[in-house]
Order: C-alpha cells, then sequence, then structure tokens
C-alpha cells in the first residue's frame, strides 16, 4: 500500500466548473471523427483533461482580483511595469520582453541569436522550441545526458547536460559556431526532469570559457527549482525562491511560457541581461508581438502572471504539485504500469513501447494508446511519441525517439486525489486490457508540428 506522503490541497474551492461523462458508445464516435488524435477532441467531450498543464491552471481569487485592475492602454500599462518588476526581482535578469506565450519568446530569440548555419545544442529537443531553432537557420543538437532517453533508468537528475557532448560539439564545430545553449528547467519530453544546480553551474563554466551564451527555457522552473531542494542536500533548507534566483545567475537570459509555472491561461516572457540583444528584441516584439509593454498580452494578463509568479513559489502550493503528480505515478508502478521513471514535476508519462508490445514504432503505438484511454474512460492525454519528433528537416525522413510516450499531464490546482485514483483506475484496467489497442497509420500529415492537427485511423 501506498504510504502517506501525501499533502492535502493547501487550497479550498471557490467557484467549481461542472463536467459531464459521455457513454462509451459516444466516446468511440468521437474519437473516429477526431481522427484519432485527442488534439481534436472538443473539450466538452472530455471527462477529465490531462491533454497539457499549459494554460489549463486555477487563478486565486487574488489573480482573479487583479484581472479587475487590467489597464488596457496601448502603451505603457502598469499592469506591464509590475509584471517586469516582479520578473526582474524574481528571476534577476536585467530586461523582459513580453510575449503572447512561449513560442513568440522562442521566434525573437531565434531572429536575435541564430546565424544561419549555427547549431543550437539543448538537453533534449521539444516541439515549438526546435521549430523556431531551425526556422531561424539553426541546427538543433541533443547535448542530454544518455539516460534521459531510456524510461527505465531512475535518476534524481535525469535532465542534466552532458558536458562531454557538449565539448564535442564545440570540438567539432567551434563555439563560434555555436548560437547560444539552450538549457530546459525541468526537460519535458523526458518525463518533466529536472537539471541539477550542480550541473547549471558546470554548464554555464564552461560556455562562459568559450564564450557562448547560455539561455534557460525557464518553462517550468519552479518545479525544477523544487527537486533542488528536494534532491541536492545543499539545497534541503534553500527557500524555492532563492533557489529560482541561483538557477537564473548562471544563465544570459531565458524564454518563458507564462501558461506553466506562472499559474496563468496566457503569456509568456523573454528575459536577457545583454543590451545589445535587448534593443534587437524591441525591434522585432512589435513585428510579431505588439509593443514592448505588451507583446500580445492583455493588460489584465499581465497582471495575473505578475500575482500567479509569485504564487508559484509558495513552499505548500509548490510541494502539494510535485507530490500530486507523484501520486499519481506511484498508484500506476504499484500496479505494475511501465512509466518513465522517476516521475517528473508535471506529468505522468506512460511508456508506449512496454505497454504496447504487440505494436512496432510505425505502427504509433502512444498514438494508439492515447486515442484508446479517452474511448475507455473518457480521460485525454497527449502522445509525445513519433508523431510529436516530426521529420528531420534535411532528410525528410521521420525521427524515431528513443522514449515514445503517453503524458497525463496535470494541470495545476484544477484536480483532486480523487480525480488521480479515476485516472490510475482507468489506465490500469486498460493495461490489464492491452492487446485491445490497435495501431494506428495517418491519414493526414500536416507539415509543421503535424502533431497538433493530424488525422489517423486504425491499421
Ligand atoms: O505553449 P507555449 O508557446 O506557451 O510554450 C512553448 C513551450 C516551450 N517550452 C516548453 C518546455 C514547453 O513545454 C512549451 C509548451 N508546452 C506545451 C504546450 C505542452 O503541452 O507541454
Amino acid at each position: 500500500m501506498l504510504d502517506k506522503r501525501y499533502p492535502a490541497e493547501p487550497f479550498r474551492i471557490k467557484s467549481v466548473e461542472t463536467v459531464k461523462m459521455n457513454t462509451r458508445a459516444e466516446r468511440e464516435e468521437i474519437a473516429k471523427k477526431a481522427g484519432y488524435n485527442t488534439f481534436l477532441i472538443n473539450s466538452e467531450d472530455v471527462y477529465i483533461d490531462l491533454l497539457t498543464d499549459s494554460g489549463t491552471n486555477a487563478m486565486s481569487d487574488k489573480q482573479w482580483g487583479g484581472l479587475m485592475q487590467g489597464d488596457e492602454a496601448y502603451a505603457g500599462s502598469r499592469n506591464w511595469f509590475h509584471l517586469e518588476s516582479t520578473v526582474q526581482e524574481l528571476f534577476g535578469f536585467k530586461h523582459v520582453i513580453p510575449t503572447h506565450q512561449g513560442r513568440g519568446a522562442e521566434n525573437i530569440l531565434g531572429h536575435i541569436a541564430i546565424k544561419p548555419g549555427q547549431y543550437v545544442p539543448g538537453n533534449m529537443y521539444f516541439t515549438t522550441t526546435r521549430f523556431h531553432q531551425e526556422a531561424n537557420g539553426g541546427i538543433f543538437r541533443d547535448i542530454i545526458i544518455d539516460e534521459a532517453h531510456d524510461a527505465t533508468i531512475n535518476l534524481p537528475f535525469k535532465g542534466n547536460v552532458d558536458l562531454k557532448k557538449v565539448q564535442a560539439l564545440i570540438d567539432e564545430v567551434g563555439a563560434e559556431n555555436i548560437a547560444y545553449l539552450c538549457v530546459a528547467v525541468t526537460v519535458n519530453l523526458a518525463g518533466g526532469q529536472p537539471v541539477s544546480m550542480q550541473n547549471l553551474r558546470d554548464v554555464s563554466a564552461l560556455c562562459k570559457k568559450h564564450g557562448i551564451k547560455m539561455f534557460m527555457d525557464a518553462t517550468r522552473c519552479v518545479e525544477n527549482a523544487y527537486f533542488i531542494q528536494e534532491r541536492e542536500p545543499e539545497f534541503k533548507d534553500t527557500p524555492i525562491k532563492d533557489i529560482v534566483h541561483e538557477m537564473f545567475s548562471y544563465a544570459d537570459g531565458c524564454t518563458m511560457s507564462g501558461k506553466k509555472d506562472c499559474l496563468t491561461n496566457i503569456g509568456g516572457f523573454l528575459c536577457m541581461n545583454d543590451d545589445d540583444l535587448y534593443m534587437s528584441a524591441r525591434e522585432w516584439v512589435v513585428v510579431y508581438e505588439g509593443m514592448p509593454s505588451y507583446g500580445g498580452m492583455a493588460g489584465r494578463d499581465m497582471e495575473a502572471m505578475a500575482i500567479g509568479l509569485r504564487e508559484s513559489m509558495q513552499e505548500e502550493y509548490i510541494e502539494h504539485r510535485i507530490k500530486q503528480v507523484r501520486y499519481l505515478g506511484d498508484r500506476l508502478l504499484e500496479a505494475g504500469v511501465p512509466i518513465v521513471e522517476p516521475v517528473g514535476g508535471h506529468a505522468v508519462f506512460l511508456d508506449a513501447r512496454r505497454f504496447c508490445p504487440h505494436l512496432t514504432q510505425d505502427q504509433l503505438p502512444a498514438q494508439a494508446l492515447a486515442a484508446q484511454l479517452y474511448i475507455d474512460s473518457g480521460v485525454r492525454s497527449m502522445e509525445r511519441g513519433i508523431v510529436s519528433a516530426g521529420r528531420d528537416k534535411v532528410t525528410g525522413e521521420d525521427h524515431h525517439p528513443k522514449l515514445e510516450t503517453v503524458r497525463l499531464t496535470i494541470p495545476r490546482r484544477v484536480y483532486t486525489y480523487a480525480h488521480m485514483d479515476l485516472v490510475a483506475d482507468s489506465v490500469i484496467d486498460l493495461y490489464k486490457n492491452k492487446e485491445e489497442i490497435k495501431g494506428l497509420k495517418w491519414v493526414y500529415e500536416p507539415k509543421m508540428l503535424r502533431f497538433f492537427t493530424g488525422r489517423f485511423e486504425h491499421i
């Protein structure tokens, strides 16, 4: 039996949204109509929505209060100054550029920091991040430790950068041909795995030695900070806020999707210390996003983000957040369901290779498993395997990622432990009947970020 390591919700519920459960026959029809792509199922037809933790957070009473204080001026909104000073204080960067969401920041960083043909090493790819690097002429190179690609290896900091891989890239192409090095905290597609403070220090020192800039993908930085506090003895008594601040002290800047750890539903930003890069980012932000004082966000959204970012660093909040995800993972492990270990910060990843040993990777096992889980229980998840990985930009061949997973992503402050139990029971039931999961093939494959709108049918 599980022991009682799981804190109760450190909040009470003030407003609720009713969800409905369709019949299994209805869900079968819905999944077929959606081309067996969980992105194409209407929200109203979902019982428990674990598609993503992006923009699906529940805001606090203080954030809702902040919405009413939106200053919707086209230029110079007071909410922008609140957000800017909050980010400067908590992250420690000199300059902040607002964007409509994380990929807006990735696009601008690509424009100002990548010259065509330059390499952009990163600790595992992320879909939109790599897209914008490549769209700006960059060449992605994976520099995460090898163990991150193996679902069964349990390590405390499985998101760490392999310094030997960075050195080998420098030796191969020369530091001048590296646009910047990108460290994601945590690493989404590795399973929400954290990077240690020691690794950040070492990577930063290596980058400085060779004059390479280091940017962080800060999307889930507070979750990363919790793991540092929990697992790196030096930080066991350090407040989360101070850990976050130290993490960023090693970087030249960061991109941020505010839709995750900022506890909001939309927004993002780009930070940097360099004055010239900042001036160039200010030129691009007006092209793609909006004035440098809103960057695609409403004043009210910037206010909610400034408040949310501070709330996310409260110790009780982040402990509950991480341990609720861990509870779901532990229930599945206890029942023998194959998942990516250890359980990371934002999601439990089912290991579709071991879940569906009867399917080859080209039969899209994770896509098929996500579709079947929805049909069986109304729980919506997301494929993170061969479909999400896309095609090689040069050869046009499918990438074949080692990790073929289905992500059960937990929105922040939205679901209770009873919901986690329902999800666990549904997955365990499906695992007992895994032979019923049929392989899929493409019927429509979009050219870019194909997983969002692609369509499939049973083989
Ligand atoms: O969805 P955006 O544009 O606000 O952020 C893009 C983005 C950047 N980096 C990382 C690590 C992400 O996880 C990320 C977005 N993630 C989504 C949408 C997700 O479902 O995980």
